[in-house]
């Protein structure tokens, strides 16, 4: 018989409840854990909905392990992710940008098989100019006969991933999710609370004349990806014979976003800056989350010269060079890197 309910929908609980019940992608403790952190995702959004109405707006005048001055909003949504998650049972740890160090599970509370690494809120120096931010997050499965859980304990390569996923906070407020069996997009029903199945099994086109750099940074960029960009930037008069547009929401949530319906190549390379840093963007909760993202959804990631699910970490706010979407502009950007190497 069919249901009353008009365009029937499915809940992200549905859908985990069939990944895990058909699928067998995923265990109960793992089912539990995304639904937990999609809970603190909405919380979040809440909170940053609100910005100057509830004078969330702003620096909170302390710093994080990067140096980098903390948000408001920053520290408020760690606060959520770390609330919600610390009591469930589900966790051995936790990690996070805005964290130096690692975040064990008090010992009143159980503890589980996953570790849970996230950017709280990625994208901070666009929260007070009202510009797409979200959150970005990694799930590892903790080494067994672990014993005590230590930083040493994260530090798995991006293939240990078992599942990934962001949420960015726009005109819409989308929870996009992997957990190895493609790519699925959840829009939040706002009036109901809810995060409904929008799309299935995204897929990035493998062609695009979309890309997505910081040009400000051009006269710091290595050799590769000068020549790269400036035969983009030729267009039909130059090797690529066709034009190319760009965009740069200085969100890598948003860019990655619109990459995964659209298509597009993103890139953050290391440059002359900071000649001892590998990239800006981190590996352990940036990069390889999206990485794992990119790669399902048919796409490609890496940092110039290999692949970023294969970097093997040993820091866990380390940073990586990244260069992640359609995999035929991946593959040329890389190639420029070998060649020159
Ligand atoms: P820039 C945000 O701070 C972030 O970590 C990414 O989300 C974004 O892609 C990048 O940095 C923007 O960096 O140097 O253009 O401000």
């Amino acid at each position: 018989m069919k249901t009353s309910v008009p365009n029937r929908r499915t809940s992200l609980t549905q859908f985990l409840v069939e990944q895990q019940r058909s699928a067998n992608a995923i265990q109960p403790e793992l089912r539990l854990l995304i639904e937990v952190v999609a809970r603190a995702c909405k919380a979040i959004a809440v909170n940053v909905g609100k910005g100057a109405l509830a004078g969330v707006l702003g620096s909170a005048g302390t710093e994080n392990v990067q140096g980098e001055t903390q948000k408001k909003l920053d520290v408020i949504s760690n606060d959520i992710l770390m609330e919600a998650n610390e009591w469930g049972g589900h966790l051995a740890g936790m990690a996070s940008e805005e964290m130096e160090t690692i975040h064990e599970i008090p010992n009143r509370y159980p503890k589980g098989e996953y570790l849970l690494l996230f950017d709280p809120l990625d994208g901070s120096s666009n929260i007070d100019v009202n510009v797409s931010i979200g959150t970005i997050f990694s799930v590892l499965k903790a080494p067994e006969a672990m014993g005590e859980v230590t930083e040493k304990s994260f530090l798995l390569a991006g293939t240990m991933q078992v599942a990934a996923g962001y949420a960015v906070y726009g005109p819409t407020t989308v929870f996009v999710l992997t957990v190895g069996t493609g790519v699925h997009c959840f829009t939040l029903d706002r009036e109901m609370g809810s995060w409904v199945l929008t799309q299935s099994n995204m897929m990035i086109p493998e062609e695009t004349q979309e890309f997505a750099i910081n040009m400000s940074n051009m006269r710091h960029w290595e050799p590769p990806v000068k020549r790269y960009i400036d035969e983009l930037l030729l267009g039909k008069t130059g090797p690529r014979a066709k034009d190319f547009n760009m965009r740069w929401v200085a969100s890598m949530v948003a860019d990655v976003h619109r990459i995964l319906t659209r298509g597009g190549v993103f890139l953050y390379p290391r440059d002359k800056r900071e000649p001892d840093k590998p990239g800006k963007l981190r590996l352990m909760y940036e990069a390889n989350p999206m990485s794992f993202i990119v790669e399902q959804a048919g796409g490609a990631a890496t940092n110039g010269r290999q692949r970023i699910l294969d970097v093997q970490p040993s820091q866990l706010h380390e940073r990586v060079s990244v260069i992640l979407g359609s995999k035929r502009e991946v593959e040329l950007v890389t190639r420029y890197h070998t060649e020159t190497a």
